[in-house]
Parts: C-alpha cells; structure tokens; sequence
C-alpha cells in the first residue's frame, strides 16, 4: 500500500529499527537507572520551611523563586556525603545495566565544570567533577552511562521558549550554538557516553526551528556513530515531535512513555521512565500520595520486557549527596529479585504466546526459554497456558527451584494448566519453560 508522503528535510534521519551493537546493547541492558540531581536537590521540595506542590526539581518555578535566591543554593553545594562509588554499588546491587543521570536539567546548572558556563560545580564548595566521578564509578562497575540534557535553559539569558522578535532570534540561535558547543564538550569529555536523554523540547522556540534538533543528531552522529538518543529530542521542520509529519519515528526509540506503559507492544524500540512516588524526579523530602512497592516496579518491568521496551527507574539523591533510604531499600528489593530472575528480563523479548491473567510472558532472544512472570496468583491454583497448535511443554521450573520440577497437564486441545507453586514472600515468581514445537 502506497502512503502519501511529505518530502521533508529535517523529519527521520532512518527508517525502520536500528541493527547494530551498541543498539542492541540498549536492548538487552532492559532495565537502567534515572538520576536526577542538580540544585533543587538541596532544596527537597521545600522553601521557606514550606512543602511546595509540584515536581521538586521544578521548585524555582513552583515556588516562584528569584535567580538570586535559587543561585545561591550553588554556596550550600557541599555534598558531604557523596560517593560515586556507592551510588554506583547500589545500582549494581539493584540489577540497572544503564544509568541516565542529569548532566544538566530545566534549571541550567552543569554538574560538569563546562567551558561555555559558570553554572557548574566548579563554582561550588564541592568543587570536582561530579559527573566525571559518576561516569567513572558506573563505568567501574560495568554500568552504561547516559546523559540527559535538557534544551529548556531557565538560567541561561539567550534561552527563549518563544521566539516573536529579531533579537528573539538572536538569541536563541546563540542559545544553540551554546549547547552544541556543550553537547560535544560531553562527547569529548566523557567517551564513554552511550546515549544522550533529551527533554524539554515541548516549547515554541524549539516546535518552530526543529532543524536545530535535526543539527543536534548529525553532530552527535559526526562524533560517534554508535550514539544513542531517543525521540524527545527531535522535532522536524513543520513542528511534529517525536514522529515526523509522515509518522515515521525520529531518533532511535521513542521516548514518550513517561511514567506510563504502552498497552501492547509498540512496532518501535521503546523505553519507559518511573518515579517511585506519583510525580517526583528531584529529591523531595516529603514524599506524598502512593509509593510504589518493589513489587509494582517489578511487574512493570516484567510488563516492559514483554513488549520490546526498556524501563527505567528513578533515583532524586538527597542535597547532601546521599541516597534516601526509601531508594536504598527499594534497590536491596529490586535487586534480591533481579538476582534470581534476572534471566527473564535480560535479553528478553516479547514471548509469541497468548497471554494471560497471571501476568507476562518473556522470551530470552537466543536461549530457546519462555519466562512467566506470575504477578497474579490464581484462586484455582492453575496457571493457564495456551500454546501453538502441536507444542507441548517439555520442561517446566521455578527459578531458584529447579530442582524441583512443576507438571503441567493438558486440559485440552493445545492448552495447558501449571499447578502454581505457593507464594511466601509476596512477589511475583518465575517459571521456566523448554517448549518443543509440534513436527
Ligand atoms: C520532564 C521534566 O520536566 C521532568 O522534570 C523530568 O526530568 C522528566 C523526566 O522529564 O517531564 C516530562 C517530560 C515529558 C512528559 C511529561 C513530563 N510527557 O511526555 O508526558
């Protein structure tokens, strides 16, 4: 079928899913860690001695803060507490193969010492590396590292969210070559970045010059070809975002699933982002409304990894530079359970089976197993199984039990019922099948 098609300069850069390495790589990793800190992690959500509504690291806005006020939260920048090392080991305990860290978010402030601005660590007590430390530390501990970098600059005077006059223009055009002149400071500072996380490309100024995004690409592509970026970046020349006016996705995965997931699998490569509470990113001191449970996040990620997506979780570390025993606990959490399933997530795809009510499905790519992620024990006891005509089930175990076998039995034509093994701990088990096609 022929679909009409708008020649269009700055729309997607490629067609179709991305075949090489460090793609896959994204792939298999599945699951990865969000970090956001910056100054409003020194805040916590509050001013004043006030609980302020809203995203925390959006407090200067929520709480209607001056530049001069904010700015000086750069002389409370201390952070006697950090050690990139732990943040490290605590991710690596947690089962993250990635880990997305903001370099620099909607407020401006650099946790690199960058050429182009004062704005950074350098200007703080602190006073090192900070992102230097961290990309060393995670890439110690075999942990990819991903930059997000936000294009909305609430520091920076040429930044515009709207762009109505000359010097208007001016100005943002300045604003750009600023930020390529950081982007491929980051490049060439930390090789051993595998992506970059874009965001904040929602306002005018962008919609209206998306060929600045498209610029962003190339020059990321000129410095290394392997790079990753998803579809928050891109906008084309006629103001579509993350899909082009012809609807075919820009940058190599869309990056739309904010805290949210897809229903069934999208035909694209897909990562979802999750904050622990409703709406946090920063660190907020007083967190509100649902926490979720380690095993939420676990049945999202099973869920994630049955559609073909990544997931990633969020991390705010506290102003002093420490995690917060919440994420410590939910990370010990997290990663008990990774430590036994872990073989149902990593390298995993969607599963070409019906499913079902107990939970998901995985498949690993290439070791010839499906996973059932059973998040829902049923009231009969039974787990129902329906295969292609002709399978059968030839093999069929509890991870971190396989000793002990589990006996399906056929109900009838080609569906099977698995006792289900009993649940002690309150999270959702696994079970292997070898499944052996019919001849
Ligand atoms: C953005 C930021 O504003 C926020 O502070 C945080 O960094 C988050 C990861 O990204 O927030 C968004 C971005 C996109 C959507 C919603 C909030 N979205 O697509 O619905």
């Amino acid at each position: 079928q022929l679909i009409a098609q708008i020649p269009l300069k700055y729309g997607a850069s490629r067609e179709g899913k991305r075949t090489d390495a460090a793609m896959q790589r994204w792939r298999e990793n599945r699951f990865g860690q969000f970090i956001h800190f910056g100054l409003y992690s020194l805040a916590g959500g509050h001013w004043n001695g006030k609980y302020v509504e809203g995203a925390a690291e959006w407090i200067k806005g929520n709480a209607r803060i001056s530049d001069e006020d904010y700015e000086a939260l750069t002389r409370q920048f201390v952070l006697p507490e950090f050690d990139a090392r732990e943040w490290a080991r605590i991710a690596k305990e947690m089962g993250v193969k990635y880990s997305v860290i903001t370099t620099k978010h909607h407020e401006g402030f650099c946790l690199w010492p960058s050429e182009y601005t004062d704005y950074d660590v350098s200007r703080t007590p602190f006073g090192r590396d900070l992102l230097k430390e961290y990309v060393d530390a995670y890439t110690q501990e075999g942990i990819d590292v991903y930059f997000y970098y936000s294009i909305i600059d609430w520091n920076h005077p040429d930044w515009r969210s709207r762009v109505e006059t000359v010097e208007d223009s001016l100005a943002f055009f300045r604003y750009c070559d600023f930020m390529n002149k950081q982007i491929t400071e980051l490049m060439t500072r930390y090789p051993e970045v595998k992506g970059f996380w874009f965001d904040g490309t929602w306002d005018k100024s962008v919609v209206k010059f998306g060929k600045i995004t498209w610029d962003i690409e190339q020059l990321m592509h000129r410095l290394n070809p392997g790079i990753i970026c998803g579809s928050r970046l891109r906008v084309d020349e006629k103001g579509a975002r993350h899909f082009d006016t012809n609807g075919k996705l820009m940058g190599d995965y869309e990056q739309g699933w904010e805290r949210s997931l897809p229903e069934k699998a999208p035909q694209n490569d897909w990562e979802c982002v999750m904050t622990i509470p409703e709406n946090q990113w920063g660190y907020q001191a007083d967190w509100r409304g649902h926490i979720k449970s380690a095993t939420e996040i676990i049945e999202m990620l099973a869920a994630a990894t049955s559609m073909n997506g990544n997931f990633v979780l969020n991390f705010g570390p506290k102003g002093d530079g420490s995690l917060r025993e919440e994420e410590k606990q939910m990370a010990r959490k997290v990663g008990k359970w990774m430590q036994l399933n872990g073989e149902a997530i990593y390298g995993c795809v969607q599963a070409p089976l019906k499913p079902q009510k107990w939970g998901y499905y995985t498949r690993h790519r290439d070791n010839g197993f499906v996973y059932m992620v059973v998040c829902y024990q049923p009231v009969s006891g039974m787990l129902k199984v329906v295969l292609p005509t002709g399978s059968v089930i030839e093999n069929c175990v509890v991870l971190g039990k396989e000793g002990m076998e589990l006996k399906p039995e056929k109900s009838t034509k080609n569906e099977f019922v698995i006792p289900a093994p009993e649940v002690k701990d309150g999270f959702p088990y696994v079970i292997r099948l070898k499944l052996k096609e019919g001849d």
